[in-house]
């Protein structure tokens, strides 16, 4: 096996995950080589500069640059080990599109060596990784493939990252992995390349498992928000204050519930929960109704919230946030910026928004006459708020600051609002 500083790691794709992940590879000691479509994303990385916000990403980014153990490029070079970490959006049909996937794989197939290890991260629908091999098998007929007859010359395996945004750093070190070889061997290959730098135990199976494995977790957790918001809704039929209730039940020592918001964003659990149900329909109903239930979610916060601004004619309002969660600059798929832009859209210039993570606004939302300000001037202007992401600096806001406002808080982040107690997703009176 080759000692850190002899390893080359080729990491494809150099976004949320990418990044993080070449660097701390980098940190072991191994010579990085960072793959991007992106000339400007490879320039800002090579300066040792980041282009995304993560907790403690830019000093780790600027010392391995500096060391000379992480450098980026558009080409393609021969490594050791190469670690496919690019975007598997949805199509239009909501069926999963793994074109970066196997676009990354036909570029490193030019350079691939006996002895090398090829390791999909990417979030994939099940049968992915066999799709590499078997792509990877036509482009280089001169390698034995794995599992495709006697020995192998290469080794292909999935292991899904399994990081959450805002404690990246942390979690690619301390979480488990699971890692899926086309073979036994294969999986033994990556595991000897994540135990450079992972802490958490690395636990093998096959490739079709990991892929299931990591669609299961968000699956899982989109259907339990699912649960907590289709509460929110008949908590507020009811009366309720469905925080206190949530509060109150998770009490019980084998209850857990998650909590209830605007909708779920971000570019993984809206997405991936469709992967399953793609690869099965008739089999997944609660899926994909957990899947509608949590847009539904974003649908009903849009028509509470218009209705609270139509009752108040020519009163400013203060959208409160746009990422899709808090503390983070990540607005895809967010249901904040959903909410704010079919406001905006609806109300024009009544409609401003404070988010502290944007110097300005998206365009969608810049060309309603919407406008970005901070929240000082927010709480100086507006009576009415918003409250669309739990973002710290509004979580902080005393109630002094605030009781006076009407308020639709659709994250449960101000439980002592005099109209927001009882009844929080209901036009405050
Ligand atoms: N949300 C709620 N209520 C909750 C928890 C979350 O409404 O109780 C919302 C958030 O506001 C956000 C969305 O759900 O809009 C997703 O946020 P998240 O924090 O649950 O997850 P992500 O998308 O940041 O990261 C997830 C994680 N998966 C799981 O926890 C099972 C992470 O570990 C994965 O690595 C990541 O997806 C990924 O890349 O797949």
């Amino acid at each position: 096996m080759k000692s850190d500083n002899e390893l080359n790691v080729v990491v494809l794709g150099l976004g949320y995950i990418g990044l993080p992940t070449a660097a701390v590879i980098a940190r072991t000691g191994a010579r990085v080589l960072g793959i991007d479509v992106h000339q400007s994303v490879v320039d800002t990385i090579n300066s040792g500069r980041v282009h995304i916000e993560e907790v403690d990403l830019d000093g780790l980014v600027s010392g391995v640059v500096s060391r000379g153990h992480l450098r980026a490029s558009t080409r393609i070079e021969p490594a050791d080990v190469f670690v496919i970490a690019v975007p598997t959006p949805f199509k239009d049909d909501r069926s999963p599109d793994i074109a970066y996937v196997l676009e990354a794989a036909t570029s490193l197939a030019a350079v691939l060596k006996a002895g090398d290890t090829v390791i999909l991260e990417s979030t994939s629908p099940v049968g992915t990784t066999e799709k590499v091999r078997d792509l990877l098998a036509r482009l280089r007929p001169d390698l034995r493939a794995p599992g495709m007859g006697d020995g192998a010359d290469y080794a292909v395996a999935y292991c899904p990252e399994r990081v959450l945004p805002g404690r990246i750093l942390v979690e690619l070190i301390d979480n488990d992995r699971v890692i899926g070889g086309i073979t036994p061997r294969c999986a033994r290959k990556a595991l000897t390349f994540y135990r450079r730098f992972v802490r958490g135990a690395c636990v093998t199976t096959n490739a079709r498992a990991a892929e299931m494995t990591k669609l299961t977790e968000n699956a899982f957790r989109d259907v339990n928000i699912a649960f907590a918001n289709e509460l929110s809704l008949v908590a507020e039929t009811m009366g309720v204050d469905v925080w206190e209730v949530i509060r109150l039940a998770n009490r019980h020592p084998r209850v857990n519930i998650l909590q209830p918001g605007p909708g779920v964003g971000g570019h993984c659990i809206a997405v991936d929960p469709w992967f399953l149900v793609a690869a099965d329909p008739a089999n997944t109903p609660l899926i994909r109704t957990a899947r509608e239930v949590n847009d539904g979610k974003t649908d009903h916060v849009v028509a509470s919230a218009a209705a609270m601004i139509e009752a108040n004619p020519g009163v400013p309002v203060a959208c409160l946030g746009l990422a899709f969660k808090a503390n983070i600059d990540d607005f895809r798929e967010s249901p904040a910026l959903r909410v704010a832009t079919a406001l905006a859209e609806r109300f024009g210039s009544r409609v401003r928004i404070v988010e502290p993570y944007a110097s300005e606004l998206p365009e969608a939302l810049a060309k309603t006459g919407a406008t970005l300000i901070d929240i000082d001037t927010a709480i100086e202007r507006c009576p009415l708020m918003i409250v669309l992401v739990d973002h710290d600096v509004f979580r902080s806001v005393p109630l002094e600051e605030r009781a006076t406002k009407q308020v639709l808080d659709t994250r449960g982040i101000w439980p002592d609002q005099p109209s927001a107690r009882s009844t929080p997703l209901r036009m405050a009176s």
